[in-house]
């Protein structure tokens, strides 16, 4: 194994919750306060090795407003994240926060999201993930648009910039007009990761 496929650091970096409190105060027009909690799920959940991801704003930790499942796989050069939505989210709420809870998620409660796979890569300290391609449609207020991302984690720090752009004039439409999201590592569930 080199670096590039190795996605026991990577997972180990990712799972923890997360938290951009510094740059909320410093800028709060630009950024809320808010939160990115990513657990380990049972290693033998899916092929890849799985975290689940609840984000939320920090006044409402019990209403997340994203659910996913993120599945890591190594391939022989790369490490390739592919993106999964819950079908009834609801269910899971706060299960990131809770273990026994976490483990009742069942493969079944989880779909793909076609066109929405990342490339992860080593950069000589760091790990940057970046969308593959125009595909990650989202819909948002009514409006077509694709995911274009990068998010960069390291072992103290996780930098995450998503933002929407119309498919046809490929102009920004939603997401941070002030650079990345910065996030900081409040607790780390690195312990829980099996591989
Ligand atoms: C959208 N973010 C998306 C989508 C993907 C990701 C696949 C499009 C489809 C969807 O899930 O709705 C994926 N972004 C990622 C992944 C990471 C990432 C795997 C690594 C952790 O940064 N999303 C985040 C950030 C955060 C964010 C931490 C900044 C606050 O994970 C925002 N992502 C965000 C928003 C959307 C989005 C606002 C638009 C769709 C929506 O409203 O859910």
């Amino acid at each position: 194994m080199t670096h590039t496929t190795d996605i026991s650091t990577l997972v180990r970096w990712m799972a923890g919750d997360f938290s951009n409190q510094a740059q909320a105060i410093d800028n709060p027009p630009f950024f809320a306060h808010i939160r990115v909690c990513m657990r380990p799920l049972p290693a033998d959940f899916l092929t890849g090795t799985c975290l689940f991801l609840e984000q939320a704003y920090d006044f409402a930790l019990d209403q997340p407003y994203r659910l996913r499942v993120l599945e890591f796989l190594s391939l022989e050069d790369k490490i390739l994240l592919h993106n999964h939505s819950l079908k009834e989210g609801e269910r899971f709420f706060g299960a990131a926060r809770n273990r026994e809870r976490l483990c009742e998620i069942q493969p079944d409660d989880i779909v793909e999201m076609p066109g929405c796979s990342m490339d992860v890569e080593w950069t000589g300290h760091s790990f940057i993930g970046r969308i593959q391609g125009k595909g990650c449609k989202v819909n948002w207020k009514g409006q077509d648009t694709y995911l274009d991302n990068e998010f960069e984690i390291s072992a103290d720090r996780l930098l995450s910039l998503d933002r929407g752009r119309d498919p046809v004039t490929d102009e920004r439409v939603w997401g941070s007009i002030a650079g990345p999201f910065q996030f900081s590592r409040r607790a780390s569930f690195a312990d829980e990761v099996s591989i």
